[in-house]
């Protein structure tokens, strides 16, 4: 007795779950959206051009004795990323956000929180100054501007393709460097020597609990398997009536 399916059964077949699969996914199963980084107004004393992205070539290494000029280099770091553990920032815009917690001076965003991440940089030549308005698709809930927090969140957030250098006077100053984040949009003003000055923008969001299939739709799958099983019975003895 042969149990083996033809090539055309075999074809009917994957036809039928493929359009199961199709059913379940229009139905919305793991949908993720994520932020996109977008900068306008950007002017600067000394530089001529207004460029956004990352660095062209990637695997690409994040260091001192880099430059970037006449750029301001602004790119998309990791995208809806689910915190293994808590992480420590320098700024919130909201003290009271659910996914905020303090701790010894500093705050943090909370083990579980679902976060995306974009790095700024600016590095040129020789002292300059650069002021900038950056755009996200989602307010903006905390900074990272200090060289150990952005060290300590360079493995969690980083573009996989930069390797980020911990070295001197990474992040930015307090006086004169200055940031003022409004919704989803944020000013930079920074007067930068080398080796240049970078902040880490985060968006924040409660985790939203992986979605149940709907009664419909497991009823749907139910449906395709039992047709499907049904399909590849008949054919099977169709084809044992017929040897
Ligand atoms: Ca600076
Ligand atoms: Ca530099």
């Amino acid at each position: 007795m042969e149990t083996i399916l033809t090539g055309e059964s075999m074809k009917k077949a994957l036809i039928v779950l493929c359009a199961m699969c199709f059913v379940y996914r229009i139905i919305g199963i793991g949908i993720v959206s994520a932020s996109v980084i977008s900068l306008t107004g950007y002017t600067s004393s000394q530089a001529e051009n207004d460029i956004i992205g990352a660095p062209a070539k990637l695997p690409f290494t994040l260091t001192a004795n880099f430059n970037n000029e006449p750029t301001l280099y602004a790119w998309d770091e990791v995208q809806s990323f689910i915190l293994p553990n808590d992480l420590y920032v320098d700024c919130v815009t909201d003290p009271t956000s659910s996914w905020i917690g303090y701790n010894d001076s500093n705050y943090y965003i909370k083990a579980g929180t679902t976060v995306s991440s974009h790095y700024v940089q600016w590095d040129p030549l020789s002292s300059k100054m650069v002021m900038a308005n950056i755009n996200l698709d989602r307010d903006i809930s905390c900074l990272i501007t200090d060289r150990q927090t952005l060290f300590a969140s360079d493995d969690r957030l980083g573009l996989p393709g930069i390797f980020y250098e911990d070295f001197v006077n990474r992040g930015i100053e307090e006086n004169p460097d200055s940031t003022h984040v409004y919704g989803c949009g944020i000013n930079i003003n920074f007067l930068t020597a080398n080796p240049g000055d970078s902040i880490r923008i985060i968006t924040a969001q409660e985790t939203q609990p992986a979605p149940v299939p709907e009664p419909a739709t497991i009823f749907l799958l139910g449906s395709g398997l039992i047709g499907l099983s049904g399909f590849i019975k008949r054919r099977l003895k169709n084809k044992l009536r017929t040897e």
